[in-house]
Parts: structure tokens; sequence; C-alpha cells
């Protein structure tokens, strides 16, 4: 049997995970000397790439002296955390990153959480110990203290530490040694992960964590074999979640090193490798011996906390710049996506209208990308926390929040939260005139603070958050202050009118731009909304007034990228989004229709 050490990377977003992969993988001597990759290789999706960020969790696998190391890479925002979960059951030992100045974030908290209670055995390695402001006995400590608050056993809380710069290739196992290679991380991760139980003679269970596709095979079950052995060509038991047995075949069985997959013959016990040929597989699923067919226990996957509704859009402007506008297109789109991301949840609740729910907006606005990118029309509402019951009281979702922003602000930002009612939990100097203040808050009094919050801070504030759990509703929280603007009326933009009106607030759009009545164009300085006639011209007149045009000086319009647009709007608004724009409207375009609602 070989021998094998399957763990995963798990961490807050951006404290290095998908860096470190890409060290591990070099200096295992994976990559081959000759073989170009790009920074964060396994950040692969397109989507991925941009934004700097891990979307889906991936697996690779690298050779260290006479063992495989099966590594998940997972991604760090607290929109995937979903994925984590369902990851940590498929390994036995866990790097927690934790950055050296940074220290324990909320996501930290939810990944140690989860992973402690599963049983896993953690490596801490404190990342980005280059940076001038690291504090690594201080991030040891919170370390030290978080594992110890969650209730790690005597084995968890005896955590070797590793300190690294993973960026560089450095690690050592103390900072008062000589900066090393990774050479001390392989070498803990021998001695510290156990190795997989289960046998290789036993019948065969293995469970898929993740699904792929491939043009040429189909659906793709990407698995970890807790028993037995299974060879290409084999008659298999599918085991779905609710009970019911699929007969099935391997028709091709899949194997990882690095960054590429290669066609295998047979896999055992202990390992993680891909099944092609059954199109019915889910998530969660066990392969099972076709003879003695053992279902493993399901995955729980933590419940959706926000909704938004996608619906067919009937803009003015609609069909004119994507290709899929129909309601059944959006559909069979949303239900794809449903089979392969099982943290998300699909209702249809009208006529081409349909509730997505997930994690977050994130984890909203990278499907509602996806799809724009995929020549898809459409319009989002406002994001809903789910309220739901829980023995009888009305319960809302909470996160845990922490900030840092600069000493001086920290009063006004305390106020505006109170004022969303949030909890102060405790309140840290971090040393260069920052504060660290942490909150327990309603998720949906955070629908909106992002951009107000980067606002009250001038852009130098840091916010994370992460789900906590369901309590009980709070009542109502203060939403938007300012009202919108409000085009009246159909046409191009004109540089004349935009001039007259951004005295009124701040800018959404630009000169020439295509508008059409109900959309809004911008952001009101005061609580009501306001109509506008942005694409009116100068009016003719006899008198040359020479000097007039050049007058006309438009201020920086503000782009409101997905995210902002989707965190701005309120119920009685709609984003129109295409693969060329992102336009924000009223639900009711013209202003008797609003009148009219209103007054309901
Ligand atoms: N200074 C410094 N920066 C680092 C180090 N390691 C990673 N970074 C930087 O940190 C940023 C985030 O790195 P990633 O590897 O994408 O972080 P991640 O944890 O995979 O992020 P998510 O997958 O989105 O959660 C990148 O800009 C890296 O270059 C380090 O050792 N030192
Ligand atoms: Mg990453």
């Amino acid at each position: 049997m070989q021998k094998i050490r399957n763990i995963a990377v798990i961490a807050h977003v951006d404290h290095g995970k998908t860096t470190l992969v890409d060290g591990l993988l070099e200096q295992s001597g994976t990559f081959a000397s000759h073989e170009q990759h790009d920074e964060r290789a396994m950040d692969s999706n397109d989507l991925e790439k941009e934004r700097g960020i891990t979307i889906l969790s991936k697996n690779t696998a690298i050779r260290y002296k006479d063992h495989k190391i099966n590594i998940i890479d997972t991604p760090g925002h607290a929109d995937f955390g979903g994925e984590v979960e369902r990851v940590l059951k498929m390994v036995d030992g866990v790097l927690v990153l934790v950055d050296a100045y940074e220290g324990v974030m909320p996501q930290t908290k939810f990944v140690v959480k989860k992973m402690l209670a599963l049983g896993k055995m953690p490596i801490v390695v404190i990342n980005k110990i280059d940076k001038p402001s690291a504090d690594c006995d201080r991030v040891a400590d919170e370390m030290f203290d978080l594992f110890a608050d969650m209730d790690a056993t005597d084995e968890q809380q005896d955590f070797p530490i590793i300190y690294a710069a993973a960026r560089d290739g450095i690690a050592k196992l103390d900072m008062d040694d000589p900066d090393g290679n990774f050479e001390c991380i392989f070498e803990t991760i021998l001695s510290h992960v156990p190795e997989p139980e289960g046998d290789a003679a036993n019948a065969l269970q293995s469970q898929v964590f993740t699904l792929d596709y491939d043009n040429y095979v189909g659906k793709i079950g990407i698995s970890r074999i807790f028993n037995g052995t299974v060879n290409k060509g084999d008659n298999i038991m599918l085991a779905k979640a609710d009970g019911s047995l699929v007969k099935g075949k391997i028709s091709k069985l899949i194997g990882f090193h690095g960054l590429s997959r290669m066609e295998i013959d047979q896999a055992e016990a202990g390992d993680i490798v891909a099944f092609a040929g059954m199109e019915t597989v889910d998530v969660g699923d066990t392969v099972c011996d076709p003879v003695n067919p053992v279902a493993l226990d399901p995955m729980h996957v933590e419940e959706p906390t926000l909704t938004v509704v996608f619906a067919v859009n009937d803009s003015p402007l609609a069909g004119k710049e994507g290709k899929h506008v129909t309601s059944n297109k959006l559909r069979e789109r949303l239900e794809f996506e449903m089979n392969t991301n099982v943290a998300m949840k699909l209702e249809v609740v009208g006529e081409g209208k349909f509730k997505v729910s997930g994690r977050g907006e994130l984890q909203i606005t990278v499907l509602a990308e996806n799809m724009r990118r995929e020549d898809f029309e459409f319009s989002i509402s406002r994001p809903e926390v789910i309220v739901k019951e829980i023995e009888g009281v009305k319960c809302e979702p909470f996160e845990h929040l922490v900030i840092d922003v600069p000493e001086d602000l920290s009063g006004s930002v305390i106020e505006r939260l109170g004022k969303r009612k949030a909890e102060m939990k405790s309140m840290l100097p971090m040393g260069s005139g920052f504060q660290r203040i942490e909150f327990e808050i309603p998720a949906r009094a955070l629908i909106g603070f992002r951009g107000q919050f980067l606002t009250d801070t001038k852009g130098e504030g840091v916010m994370n958050h992460s789900f906590l759990e369901f309590r009980p509703f709070t009542g109502s929280v203060e939403s938007r202050s300012y009202g919108a603007l409000v085009s009246m009326t159909p046409g191009s933009t004109l540089a004349f009118s935009l001039f007259g009106i951004q005295d009124r607030g701040v800018l959404f759009i630009g000169v020439q731009t295509e508008v059409y009545e109900g959309m809004i164009i911008g952001e009101h300085s005061r609580q009501n909304d306001l109509v506008v006639n942005p694409i009116k011209g100068k009016a003719q007149s006899n008198v040359r007034s020479s000097g007039a045009d050049e007058a006309i000086k438009l201020v920086p319009f503000r782009d409101m990228s997905l995210e902002r647009a989707l965190e701005w709007i309120e119920d009685d608004e709609l984003l129109e989004v295409t693969p060329k724009s992102i336009r924000i409207r009223k639900k009711f375009l013209t202003e008797n229709e609003r009148k009219r609602n209103s007054r309901k």
C-alpha cells in the first residue's frame, strides 16, 4: 500500500493559502524545472485570477520522499465557508495559516472551530513573517487562546507552529532559527498528520466531495476512498443522500499530480481520486461495492443565510446586449449551478422569478458574474437575510464582525454600527495607530454597510465578517441613508444636463450613456428620491455665450461594480445585469406607478 497523507490548507481570506501551495508544489519538485506556471497556480479559473481569491476548493498531490501528500486548497472568504466544511471531512490533518500581523480573524475562528470539531490534527503556520508589522508572539498567543476557547483536545492544543514567508519559500520552526525552506513543513506533515485509516481489502467506500465537468467524459466526482480498492471499469453502486442506490460503472479513474490529472488503473483506501462515468453523481454520495453497499454519513452542509431573486430582465433595454434572456434559459443555468454548488439553493417563486439562496453577497455576485460572461441577461433583487423559526421564535442570522480602523475614526464608526444594532465585544490597539474592534451584528444590518464604512474611514478601514449563528430577530435596522437620482426619460445622457445634476449627489454614469425612465443614475445627497432629466441639451439661444461650454466640467462618476450595486439597492429597486452593463433601476419605472404602489 502506498504511504499517504491527506491535508487541507485552511485560513481566513488572503492569509496566503494558495501561495503556500505554490511553494509546496515547487519545493517538492512537483513542477518540473522547465514547467511554466502562474503565481497562485491553483487559482485556475478566470474570476479567481482576476480577483486574486480562491472561490472553489481544489486538490493536488505531491511526492515527498516515499510519501504521497494529497493537498486541498480551500477558499478563505466567508461566503465559501461551506466548501471548507465539506473538504475537512476528506482529510486527516490541516495546515491552519494565520497572518503574522492580522492574527485571528473571523474566518480563522470559523475554520478552526469546524476542524477541531471534526477531530483533525492541526499544524499552525504563521505566515507573512516578512511583514515589517509582523508580531509572531502575539499571533501565536491568539491561536493558543482560540484553540482553548474552542475546546481543542489536548492533542490538538499541542499543535506545532511553523513560521513562514510563503511568498518567498521560507519556513522555520523557531523565529530565532535562520531562514530555511519548506522541508520543515513536509517533515511536520509526515510526523503530525495521521496516516489515513481504512483498509484496501475491505469493501469499497468512497465519498464524493466535489464535482467537475469534462466535455469528453461528462460529470466527474472527486472523492476520498475510505475503504477498499477501485479499478478502472469496475461496476459500483452509488449510495445517494436520500438513501437510494444507483448502479454505475467507473469508465475512467483519474489521479492527481501537481497541476495535471492523469488516467490511472487502480486506487486504494486513503487516496483522493476522481471518477468518471456516473451521470447521476452528487456531492456527498458514496461510491460503494455493488455487492455490499454501505453508505458513509451524509455531509452536513450549513444552510444558506441570504437570498436574492434572479428574474427575467424586463427593462426597456432588455435583450440588446445578452444572448440568453428567456425564463427557460435562466432556469436551466441556475439549476445547473445548484447541481455542483451544494451550498446554494434554488426555488421558483413566480413566472420567470427564481429565488437563489447562498451564504453571502460574494457567492451570489460570483454566480451573477459568471452568468454575464456566458452571455446571460437578468435582474437581481436586493439581498434579504433568511429568517426562520427556531422553537417558535423568529430568528435571523448574526455575523461576527471585525474592523481595523484608525483610532481617531473609531468613534464615528462605533456610532454608525450602534445604529445598525451591532454589539461591541472588544477593542484592542493594533499598533501603528489602528484599533481592532469586534462586534456581533445581525447579517441584515451589514447589507450596504461596506460602502458606508469605506467612506467613513476614507478607504483606510478593513472589515471582515463571518457567520455566527441564528438568533432572535432584532427588529428594524437602519438602511441606506440617501435617496436615488432617477431618470424621468429615455435617451442618451448629455454633459450639459449631468453637469446640472451632479450638485444633487453622486452620479453613477457618464455622458452618452443609454438611460430609460425609472433608471437610477446616481445617489441623491438627501434622503428622498429625486427625478431628474439627464438627456436635456442646452437651450438654443441667439446670443453666443463664449466660453460657456468649457465651463462644463464633470466630476468623475462612481463606477458601481456588481457587488457595490447589489449592496446599494433598496427593496423597490433592481439590478439589471447584462454582459456589457450593470444598471440600477426602480422596480416600477414611472413615477405614477411608484406613487400608486407606495400608497398600497
Ligand atoms: N508579504 C507577504 N505576502 C504574502 C505572503 N504569502 C502570500 N502573500 C500575499 O498575500 C496575498 C494573498 O495570497 P493568496 O495565496 O491568494 O491567499 P489565500 O489565502 O489563498 O486567499 P483566498 O484563497 O482568497 O482566501 C497575495 O498577494 C500574496 O502575494 C508572504 O509570505 N508574505
Ligand atoms: Mg487561495
